[in-house]
């Protein structure tokens, strides 16, 4: 693996490792129905994602990001005979609400797919109930490794892992930022800890010794204790493995008691919303992120301009996620109709046909799924918050191939 564009060194190989609105819905299948076709030419998408608390912009520009390309895509499945409906979901970043919504979903006949989600522990329990019912899932933004080892064939996710991302941040802060004595928080989720815990020992590996790890609560407001701990530890680099809610204030607060090293964490900060929280505290903040940035392309560009003129707002990162999500995953469903002679087959079909998907060319990702359903093309970015503005600066990426 190398970092490309404004660096470039080698990741060491023992660091290789791992991969490279609430809807309601209509009647309940009986058992021996749910991977028949649902007799009608109505194709419906779901998407599930955090419409409403604290990760709600990213939530909100992953369902706006699919519901772009669903819209451009409806014309062809007209002429294919088929009428492709969004319905979106607000998991509220919620495992119990996700999996309540799935259920909805898996009882619905005419759902054939689903785009999401962003929280981890929100799409490893509701991804079981899209399992059961033979529904494909296709997230933008899944990050934890656990989401595509548990050998589901509906499961699949276009972007990096934490067994990727977390040992790439230990490189760069090692390497470039110099961290020798470095301080972990983490949210105690299954992306957070997932997370901290891939970077603490790619940290370590690499000869950085961890002076501190705590656990933090989400929806916490007031992080002093930590804080005063990570003072009393002097470290050389502060880790946030969580989103952007909590790590905009911890950055804030840490900045306040005088904390100026470099602050890091994952693509859970990735979002507008992490400047809104930190304001100039957000200076000296690095990030990797498992979402690319939307200016390097042409066609990322054209959805750029597409998605500010749409909504009258400036796409997140993950935003085109969503859309190259619901991309990836209408081309399998498309396929899907083609393989069995213009006629939407059972659900188990469709799901074989995504999860086949091959060098898919999406806006900005390109996405060929493995046997796990993890996307072979996936990249880890490098981002430096050095003003108080959002997106971050790239800095760099690192790939497999
Ligand atoms: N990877 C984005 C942060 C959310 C999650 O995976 O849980």
């Amino acid at each position: 693996m190398k970092w490309k564009k404004a660096f470039s060194f080698l990741l060491s190989s023992s660091l290789a490792i791992g991969l490279m609105a609430g809807c309601s819905s209509t009647s309940t299948s009986k058992e021996e129905d749910k991977d028949s076709g649902s007799g009608s030419n109505v194709i419906k998408i779901a998407t599930q994602s955090p419409l409403s608390g604290g990760s709600a912009n990213i939530g909100e520009a992953i369902k706006l990001g699919a519901q772009l390309k669903l819209e451009e895509e409806k014309a062809k499945f007209e002429k294919l005979g088929y009428k492709l409906q969004l319905q979106p979901y607000d998991d509220q970043g919620d495992p119990k609400k996700g999996v309540s919504n799935a259920n909805l979903i898996g009882a619905d006949k005419e759902v054939y797919g689903v785009v999401g989600h962003f929280n981890s522990g929100v799409a490893i329990p509701s991804s079981e109930v899209y399992e059961k019912y033979k529904i494909p899932m296709v997230s933008p933004a899944n990050t934890a490794v656990e989401v595509t080892e548990r050998g589901l064939k509906t499961v699949n996710r276009i972007c990096g892992r934490d067994d990727f991302q977390g040992p790439a941040g230990a490189e760069y802060a090692i390497t470039k930022l110099g961290a020798k004595k470095i301080f972990i928080i983490q949210d105690k989720t299954a992306y957070g800890s997932g997370l901290a815990d891939a970077f603490k020992k790619a940290a370590e590996d690499q000869g950085a010794t961890i002076v501190g790890y705590e656990g933090i609560t989400i929806g916490e407001k007031d992080f002093n204790g930590v804080i005063n701990q990570v003072l009393s530890k002097k470290p050389d680099l502060l880790y946030f493995g969580g989103l952007y809610a909590e790590g905009g204030l911890i950055i804030k607060q840490a900045r306040e008691k005088g904390i100026d090293v470099p602050i890091m964490g994952g693509d859970g900060m990735d979002s507008s919303g992490l400047v809104d929280i930190a304001g100039e505290a957000v200076k000296n903040t690095f990030i990797t992120s498992v979402a690319g940035d939307s200016s390097k392309t042409e066609t990322a560009q054209q959805f750029v301009k597409t998605y500010e003129s749409k909504f009258k707002k400036k796409p997140e990162s993950f935003s085109i996620y969503g859309y190259d999500s619901m991309g990836a995953l209408l081309a399998g469903i498309e396929k899907s109709i083609a393989d069995n002679g213009g006629k939407i087959p059972e659900k188990e079909k469709v799901a074989e046909a995504v999860r086949s998907i091959s060098d898919y060319k999406g806006a900005l990702t390109e996405v060929s799924f493995n046997d796990k359903g993890d996307n072979e093309h996936a990249k880890i970015y490098l981002y430096k918050f050095d003003k108080v503005s959002y997106p971050a600066v790239f800095e760099g990426e690192v790939s497999r191939k």
